[in-house]
């Protein structure tokens, strides 16, 4: 099944305190021109249901869209984009730690990465902002299709040793992918539908027990 199929825009918020009642979400995060509104669009199969800009920089607030299983995806505001005045900039990083490290609801992260450059030090301090939470990180090698097939398989490897320190504190995937060739969706979903599912046996585990059962002790 696919879990982004019938994704419908929710809202967008400005501000932490505006965030609206989910049961479960996801994140979308990245690079600013990483090709974070376009995987959004091609997993979700819609033409523009996120923006995707021609001015990197200019979405700056975070938009949740609701899937169809009643879970929510969020795109976050996109980093990195270097002709912002630096107070401008802090906010954003303040928004989306404070996003990261307090969304109790948030089950996984994507991360998007170009495929061509990757591991940015802005990555890294997304990688650092959400590993206290003990939650999952998929990245995205986005935009793969400007590599050849083996520079992908060469990348894809690169990364993953790279990342070696990192999956030794916390789960983190990672995986090629294209909007242009449409590559790497079923990957996506597969993570992500596990994420939810795993969040859900989660939840059920911590229910309490039973009213019959509680009789019974
Ligand atoms: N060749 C190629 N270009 C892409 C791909 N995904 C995004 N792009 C291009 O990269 C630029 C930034 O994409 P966008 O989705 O707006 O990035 P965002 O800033 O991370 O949301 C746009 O010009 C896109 O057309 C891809 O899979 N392949
Ligand atoms: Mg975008």
């Amino acid at each position: 099944m696919n879990l982004f199929q019938n994704a419908k825009f929710f809202t967008t918020v400005n501000h932490l305190k505006d965030l609206p009642d989910t049961p479960a979400e996801i994140a979308f995060v990245g690079r600013s021109n990483a090709g974070k509104s376009s995987a959004i669009n091609t997993l979700t199969n819609h033409v523009r249901l996120a923006y995707v800009s021609k001015t990197p920089g200019r979405t700056q607030h975070i938009n949740f869209f609701e899937l169809s299983g009643g879970s929510f995806m969020v795109d976050l505001p996109g980093y990195g984009y270097a002709q912002v005045p630096e107070a401008v900039r802090a906010h954003w990083v303040k928004l989306l730690g404070d996003y990261l490290q307090t969304r109790r609801q948030l089950v996984g992260l994507v991360l998007i990465m170009d495929a061509r450059h990757p591991l940015k030090a802005l990555d890294i301090q997304m990688l650092d902002f959400f590993h206290i939470t003990g939650r999952p990180v998929h990245i995205l090698l986005s935009k793969a299709d400007k590599l050849s097939k083996n520079d992908q398989i060469k990348t894809l490897g690169a990364v993953k040793k790279a990342l070696k320190p990192y999956m030794e504190r916390q789960a983190v995937s990672v995986q090629l992918f294209s909007s242009l060739k449409k590559q790497g969706i079923e990957e996506v979903n597969q993570v992500v539908g596990g994420w939810f599912t795993a969040h859900q046996a989660e939840l059920e585990s911590m229910q309490p027990a039973s009213s019959s059962e509680t009789e019974a002790l």
